[in-house]
């Protein structure tokens, strides 16, 4: 018999039950977020080109969210808004971080991850993370602190920043895992250590090229962004990163079988660089990001097999997102752009923008919840944030939300109960632009600036305020802001009253010509 020492759920999930479901223990989390991951990459959200059948039957099974979105069109706030429960823009330091990075989130703040620990749950983080540790000038060789571990979660075994960043190493419990203390690491994102091979000193070292940013510390072929020294031993193998996380999650959830657990599975998939476990290399005919999707889809479909073969599969809620929209080139010349385009791939689904953007590709993610045996098969169309994880789980399993967050609870809507009405008005960020979707409308104030950066992606930044119906025009196709007038004045004032103070900062910095 599991979970004999666990409290009975409480009142708010057993309303949300059947009578025979009553007497059960308090459901595991897993929380599996995929990097960079696009509304359009998964057949269950219409893609034709890739095939991800493991997350459609998960899909089809459970529910399938149709609005869902993110904060934040890149990783760092995103994240930090999820585990927090505060909008990252609150946060001025919520920006894409390097991988030398203090800890971002206060240690006093309160967390998703922490209210789990209260409610009695054993808490793990394994994959990326992207929220720093340590104070800053982190020394790698020795006990990292403070980190994932003191915000929450008691197992970590984490990316300290993304694939593409030094410290190329997983970092456990705050130690950089294999480490040889006879060949110290160092980071440094300034300048290069002499003699350390870059993209610019040994481009003969590459098997993958750059086209923008990643110029650093060369590592398994594939420069990358920073500059590191020594750690060799240390220094992760891309192709196994995933059987890397995988197994650290499942020797997590084996030894916490017995109780309930909250564990966060970041996928460093489908981020670049890139690279794939031999087994998927050509297993999408879409080049290597096509592979990753596949790769992760498999991952998740590991991860299930292994709750399933635990015997806690029906007693753990699965919810299955990604952090911020899709894009193809981010910086290394590694095909994805031509072989999608070949396929005619659109990882968006349609959707206006991708990663980085403050058009609706930007933040509206994929997100499916799977509970076998209670969640009924569904799609739902409710706006529900990441960022409502904190307050919504809170509520159906009875945790202390504290007053004040920015996170809404919609229970409702994420045991697929209520499936039209969730979140109204959103604020989104993307690259410090704000903008806010309200009902049926988003709407992106006027900015100055470039309205692309080097992946090619539209960011939304127009030198005039915009408008556009998401039901009547989910692809953005018409700005509407001149043909209801008064719609844009009215969202306007309410989007200044939320963010006037840091809205009209930005364009004192950055003004309108
Ligand atoms: C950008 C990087 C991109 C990616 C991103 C963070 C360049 C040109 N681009 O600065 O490759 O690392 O940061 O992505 O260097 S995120 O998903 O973690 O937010
Ligand atoms: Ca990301």
């Amino acid at each position: 018999m599991k979970h004999t020492a666990l409290a009975l759920l409480p009142p708010a999930l057993l309303g949300a039950l059947s009578c025979s479901q009553k007497e059960q223990p308090r459901p595991n989390i897993l929380l599996i977020v995929a990097d960079d991951l696009g509304i359009g990459d998964l057949s269950c959200y219409g893609s034709e080109t890739i095939r991800t059948p493991f997350l459609d039957s998960l899909a089809s099974d459970g529910l399938l969210m149709r609005n869902a979105y993110a904060t934040s069109s890149t990783s760092t706030p995103s994240r930090f808004a999820m585990f927090t429960g505060m909008y990252p823009w609150r946060n001025p330091e919520a920006r894409i971080l390097p991988g030398d990075a203090p800890l971002l989130i206060d240690t006093a703040m309160n967390t998703l991850p922490k209210m789990m620990q209260e409610l009695g749950y054993a808490t793990g983080a394994v994959g990326k993370w992207h929220l720093g540790m340590g104070y800053g000038k982190t020394d790698w060789n020795a006990p990292i602190v403070p980190s994932g571990n003191t915000v929450g979660f008691d197992y970590t075994n984490l990316i300290p920043a993304t694939v593409d960043r030094v410290p190329t190493v997983y970092v456990e419990n705050g130690l950089v895992v294999g480490l040889d203390p006879s060949d110290p690491i160092e980071v440094n994102y300034k300048e290069n250590y002499p003699g350390e091979p870059t993209a610019d000193t040994n481009p003969e070292m590459m098997t993958m090229r750059w086209l923008h940013g990643h110029r650093g510390t060369i590592v398994n072929g594939i420069p990358r962004i920073g500059y590191m020294k020594g750690g060799h031993s240390a220094r992760w193998d891309d192709a196994t990163m995933a059987e890397y996380f995988l197994g650290r999650i499942k020797d997590f959830m084996a030894s916490h079988r017995e109780e309930p657990f909250f564990l966060y599975y970041g996928l460093h998939q489908p981020h670049v660089p890139r690279v794939s476990g031999k087994a998927f290399e050509g297993a999408s005919g879409l080049g290597c990001r096509g592979d990753v999707v596949v790769e992760a889809d498999w991952c998740v479909s590991e991860a299930v097999s292994a709750l399933d073969s635990l015997g806690i599969l029906d007693n753990t809620i699965i919810i299955f997102t990604s952090d911020n929209g899709a894009v193809l080139q981010d910086g290394y010349d590694d095909g994805a752009e031509e072989a999608a385009l070949a396929a005619g791939h659109d990882p968006d689904g349609g959707l206006r923008g991708g990663k980085y953007s403050m058009y609706d590709a930007g933040t509206h993610v994929p997100m499916i919840v799977y509970w076998r045996g209670h969640i009924r098969p569904a799609v739902s169309s409710a706006r529900f944030c990441l960022m409502d994880l904190y307050a919504s789980l809170g509520k159906i399993l009875g945790g202390t939300v504290p007053e004040g967050l920015d996170s809404e609870a919609y229970p409702e809507v994420l045991m697929g109960k209520e499936l039209t009405s969730g979140r109204d008005t959103l604020m989104i960020e993307a690259m410090g632009h704000l903008a806010m979707l309200a009902g049926k409308y988003a709407f992106i104030p006027a900015y100055s600036g470039a309205n692309t950066n080097s992946t090619g992606i539209e960011l939304g930044c127009n030198p005039y305020d915009t408008l556009w119906d998401l039901e009547e025009d989910p692809f953005q196709e018409s700005d509407i802001s001149a043909s209801e007038p008064g719609k844009a004045s009215a969202l306007k004032g309410a989007f200044l009253r939320q963010a006037g103070a840091l809205y009209r900062e930005h364009m004192q910095t950055d003004p309108l010509e």
